[in-house]
Parts: structure tokens; sequence; C-alpha cells
């Protein structure tokens, strides 16, 4: 799907703020895959279909984690963790997007998971940098990000993490399955 047209799709699901964050996360992700030698256009285009599911219905999203194949377990967990693994789905089901790659990318931009592609990768950490981004030692990451891809995914994954924990948030297992192989894939 050309970009252009990926883009019209996308902005009509989503709110006018969302949509902005959404086009600062397809340039952070283009330029990402630019220093790291991957693919340009899948960076782009899972970037701009990221967030596809966020604003859909709970209860859509609760229907579609029933009725395919998305781990049962995510309804045990926040709300928040279903719309990547629903739009993962929705993607291909609505626009014919039937790249594993970049459907993997959106299903755990959220959480990640352990053995993260190189795109997988740059999409968890796009979402996280992207300039209007303002977390507790964003700036960091965003140095790192220049660097060491993988160092800059763990530093992002433990803040997060971090931060859920003090919040008493229970953190998804596919987000500490991300944690635990970055810190070993820096050492
Ligand atoms: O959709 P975005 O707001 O751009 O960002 P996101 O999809 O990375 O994160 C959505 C929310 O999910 C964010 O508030 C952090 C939260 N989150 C990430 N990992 C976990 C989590 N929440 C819980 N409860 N558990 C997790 O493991
Ligand atoms: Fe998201
Ligand atoms: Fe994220
Ligand atoms: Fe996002």
């Amino acid at each position: 799907m050309k970009i252009e047209l990926a883009i019209e799709k996308v902005k009509p699901h989503l709110t006018e703020a969302r949509f902005r964050h959404t086009l600062r996360v397809a340039e952070t992700a283009v330029h990402l895959a630019g220093v790291y030698n991957g693919s340009i256009s899948k960076a782009e285009l899972a970037a701009v279909f990221h967030d596809y599911a966020k604003y859909r219905p709970l209860r859509e999203m609760e229907h579609w984690i029933k009725k395919s194949s998305l781990p049962k377990d995510l309804l045990g967990y926040h709300s928040e963790l279903w719309h990547g693994p629903v739009g993962s789905l929705l993607v291909e089901w609505e626009h014919g997007i039937a790249d594993t790659e970049i459907q993997d990318a959106i299903h755990f931009h959220t959480t990640g998971r352990a053995n993260m592609s190189k795109l997988e990768k740059i999409i968890f950490l796009a979402d996280y940098i992207e300039p209007g981004r303002k977390f507790p030692g964003v700036e960091e990451v965003r140095e790192m990000a220049q660097q060491d891809l993988t160092k800059a995914c763990w530093m992002a994954s433990k803040n997060t993490i971090s931060h859920l924990m003090k919040k008493n948030a229970t953190i998804y297992p596919d987000s500490f399955y991300a944690y635990n192989d970055l810190t070993n894939q820096i050492n």
C-alpha cells in the first residue's frame, strides 16, 4: 500500500492528537530504519498503522481476541494492551496488509517480546522516543537511539516497566520477556 493511502485510511480512526503522534512515529521509524539499515518502507507502513485499533470499542476488541488466535491471557490484563494485537489483525482484514513482519511490529509495539526483529525494535523504539514524548528519561533514550538500537530498546523497556511498577500496575509477560531478552542481548 502507498503511504499516502495508508495515512488517509488511518486518519478517520484516530483523534487529531493521536494522528499527529502517528505521523511523528512514522518519521522517527523511517529515520531509525535509515540508521540501522532496516526496511524504510516497512518501517513507515508499520508506524502509520501501529495505533490503528487504539479507539475501537473495548467490546469489539474483546470479541476479536476471543474469536481469533490471539492469546486469551490479554483479556486478563489492561485493555491498553489490546490495540496492538487487534490492530495486527485488522490491517489485514480491513486493508489487505498481510505482511507478517509489519503485522508483528504492530502486534508487539506496546509490550515488546523476546527475540524482537529489527523492524519490531524500530517501531517499539520510535513509539517511545518520537519528538512529542515527554517521559522522564526519554532524552537519554533518544541519544542512545542514534548509537545502539538494542540498548535503546532496553532502556525504553526498563523505563516503562519501572514506571508501571511504581504505579502498582500489572505487567504483561511479554513486557518482562522483552526486558529479559534485551538485557541478555546487551551484555
Ligand atoms: O499507544 P501509545 O499510547 O502510543 O503507546 P503504547 O501502545 O506503547 O502504550 C500504551 C499504554 O500501555 C501505555 O500507557 C503504557 C502501557 N503499557 C505498556 N506495557 C504495559 C502497559 N500497561 C500494562 N498494564 N502492562 C504492561 O506490560
Ligand atoms: Fe500504541
Ligand atoms: Fe510504546
Ligand atoms: Fe503509539
